[in-house]
């Protein structure tokens, strides 16, 4: 599939996924879905991809929906939003978590609405000293999609995404941190380079192992402890048989680098 609305490019084993409509903020259109879609599948399939850095072009990170196709044409009759969530930005976010990649994502600006909570989806949140997240939907008459409402919670607390909410306040990158809602802030001018350094070093680590990591922490927070320990035990056996745990502990005895290679 030839993408208009995003970048695709694959290089030292990290995919980078730029969303690319820099006039419009990155705002999401259903056919910049369709290509975020198709990316995810691509990320999955391909063995050569071994961790994702989403970010995006321009000013801003991503504006959310595109508003000029949020509503029915000619003023026709409303259309069932559940629905388009459930085709659109239900999959993009199910993918993110559940592809066993480490997703790097880099915030180089605002982050509103489905754009904040797409951000919040990866696995290691970082952003430029001038980025920011508006949880922005309910200054238009919505709720948070995207998974915001799962994720939010979890990162921030109730009391303070109750209040990200429903205010729709906007949130600097600072105090994102500061809150626990990201990983780190890195200056505007460095922030590509730095998240791709991390990237970079993501891809060469042990894929399954951090896979693995993924499909816990994806459990933990409705997992009571017991079940999490059993969870725990599955992850470590899967852990145990794979030749990236051999090469780490055969490369920890012979006091050299291990060479992972993702299997
Ligand atoms: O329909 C469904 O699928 C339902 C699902 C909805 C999920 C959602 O994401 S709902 C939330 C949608 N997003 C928003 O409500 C945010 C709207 N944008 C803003 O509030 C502001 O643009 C920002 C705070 C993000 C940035 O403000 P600022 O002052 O830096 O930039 P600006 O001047 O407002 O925007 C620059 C351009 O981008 C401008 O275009 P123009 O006039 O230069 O041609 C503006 O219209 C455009 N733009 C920004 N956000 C959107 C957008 N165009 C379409 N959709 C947008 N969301």
């Amino acid at each position: 599939m030839d993408y208009e609305f995003i970048r695709y490019d694959l290089q030292e084993r990290v995919a980078t996924l730029t969303l690319h409509r820099p006039e419009k903020l990155n705002s999401v259109t259903r056919g910049m879905i369709r290509e975020l879609h198709d990316a995810m599948r691509r990320i999955d399939d391909d063995d050569a991809v071994r961790a994702v850095l989403l970010t995006g072009a321009g000013r801003a990170f991503c504006a959310g929906q595109d508003l000029g196709e949020a509503l029915p044409e000619n003023g026709g009759e409303a259309v069932d939003l559940g629905a388009i969530v459930q085709e659109t930005y239900n999959p993009l976010i199910r993918a993110m978590r559940h592809i066993e990649k480490p997703f790097v994502v880099a915030v180089n600006g605002v982050a509103a609405g489905a754009g904040a909570n797409i951000a919040l989806a990866g696995d290691v949140v970082v952003a430029g000293a001038s980025a920011s997240f508006i949880q922005a939907f309910s200054k238009i008459g919505l709720v948070p999609d995207s998974g915001g409402t799962w994720l939010l919670p979890r990162l921030v607390g109730l009391g303070r995404a109750s209040g990200l909410m429903m205010l729709a306040d906007k949130v600097e990158a600072e105090d994102a941190r500061a809150m626990g809602m990201i990983y780190a802030v890195y200056p505007d001018d460095t922030l590509q380079q730095d998240a791709r350094a991390l990237a970079v070093r993501l891809a060469q680590m042990p894929t399954k192992s951090l896979g693995l990591i993924k499909r816990g922490l994806n459990q933990a927070f409705h997992h009571g402890l017991d079940e999490q320990l059993d969870l725990e035990a599955d992850l470590q056996r899967a852990a145990g048989y794979t030749a990236d745990f051999q090469e780490g502990v055969q490369a920890f005895l012979e006091k050299r680098a291990p060479t992972y290679e993702g299997r």
